[in-house]
């Protein structure tokens, strides 16, 4: 607990453009969320480079994700918004508690085995440890809730068990964080291929509308979108192409399935197609705008990386002074 709120925990990582999908499934929960728990939100760019990146982009894209999580609604004087490699009790912690973590656990992790396969010629160790240095992240804070994606649930499972073996050893320590995975927006599929999500690292940009893709980009991929010969627009697993273009408008106009279905009765999927378009910028617009006059106040989001990181700083040292301590390590003399 923190100032009476449970604390929650969550990040992304600044590799490839944001998408709609990373917008409706993970940013757009986290601003519901912020209210009612003491939130940290991370840039989690030590995560990013298991995989080789520029570090000119890569500093870049940090930024802007930062900048996109102030411009999304997340309050960064209430919401503890940071870059990940500002505050080192991530790497100490994860160093720690690699030491609970067994090679056999991290094996079987399968974003690791679809990430070696992707990277056959750079598995380096950093990609195998990639989920202790997720569960330090979580650890670090005492997080209670993490919002995540369906597919982070393995490594939050992970967490908990070494949460659970280290309080097993040492006595109450870590709280054991519980997933939050939410129900609107949990799963946008591209636009091309509607049996795959839509994705920053898709190398079909049409299949992916970008966060700060322009109108007409937007409408341009939607209209091109995937559907089906059937012409009617219903949510059914058949049609995944239109069923996935009803998650999109329902999530932006904040409507239900149903409710899109009876709008929609009896019209044809262009007319649907180019309602959803609209009803994507109309989400993209202001959110862009807000990304723009961000950018244009550099002293204002200097300030709030410097303040932000001194805060996970701060609460970040309680932890770790507490498991150095359990584990053994000579205290400091003040
Ligand atoms: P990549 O495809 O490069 O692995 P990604 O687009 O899947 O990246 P992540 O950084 O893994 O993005 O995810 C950030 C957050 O966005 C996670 O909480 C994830 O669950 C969520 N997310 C990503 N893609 C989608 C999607 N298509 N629909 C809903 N949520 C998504
Ligand atoms: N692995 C996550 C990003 C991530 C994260 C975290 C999410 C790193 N550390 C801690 C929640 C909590 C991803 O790829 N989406």
């Amino acid at each position: 607990m923190i100032n009476g709120k449970k604390v929650l925990f969550s990040g992304m990582q600044a590799t490839g453009n944001l998408t709609l999908g990373n917008y409706l499934g993970a940013l757009k929960n986290w601003v519901t969320l912020s209210d009612e728990y003491e939130c940290f939100y991370s840039v989690v760019d030590m995560h990013s480079i298991t995989i080789r990146q520029d570090p000119a982009t890569l500093r870049q894209r940090a930024r802007k994700l930062l900048t996109i999580y102030i411009a999304a609604g997340l309050d960064p004087k209430v919401n503890c918004l940071y870059y990940q490699s500002h505050v080192s009790g991530h790497a100490e912690l994860s160093w720690i508690l690699s030491c609970f973590t067994y090679m056999g656990e991290l094996n079987r992790m399968t974003q690791f085995k679809d990430k070696a396969a992707r990277h056959g010629d750079n598995i380096n160790a950093g990609l195998f440890t990639y989920p202790v240095l997720m569960a330090a992240d979580i650890l670090l804070y005492q997080a209670d809730v993490v919002p995540v994606g369906i597919d982070q649930k393995q490594h939050l499972e992970l967490t908990r068990d070494i949460a659970e073996r280290f309080n097993n050893l040492y006595g109450d320590v870590f709280t054991v964080p519980e997933p939050y995975i939410g129900k609107v927006g949990a799963k946008i599929m591209s636009l091309q291929d509607p049996s795959k999500k839509m994705s920053k690292s898709d190398e079909n940009p049409n299949g992916s509308i970008y966060l700060l893709d322009d109108a007409d980009t937007v409408i341009r991929k939607c209209k091109k979108a995937v559907t089906d010969s059937e012409g009617v627009i219903l949510y059914r697993e058949e049609q995944p192409g239109v069923k996935n273009l009803i998650d999109i408008y329902s999530a932006c106009m904040g409507k239900t399935p149903e409710d899109v279905v009876r709008e929609f009765d009896g019209r044809g999927y262009g007319d649907f197609k180019m309602a959803v378009g609209e009803a994507v910028v109309s989400v993209l617009k202001p959110l862009q705008e807000e990304v723009a006059r961000l950018e244009s106040d550099k002293a204002f989001v200097d300030l709030i990386i410097r303040e932000n990181a001194e805060k996970a700083s701060y609460h970040a040292a309680k932890t770790l002074r507490k498991v150095q301590k359990k584990v053994g390590f000579p205290v400091r003399i003040p």
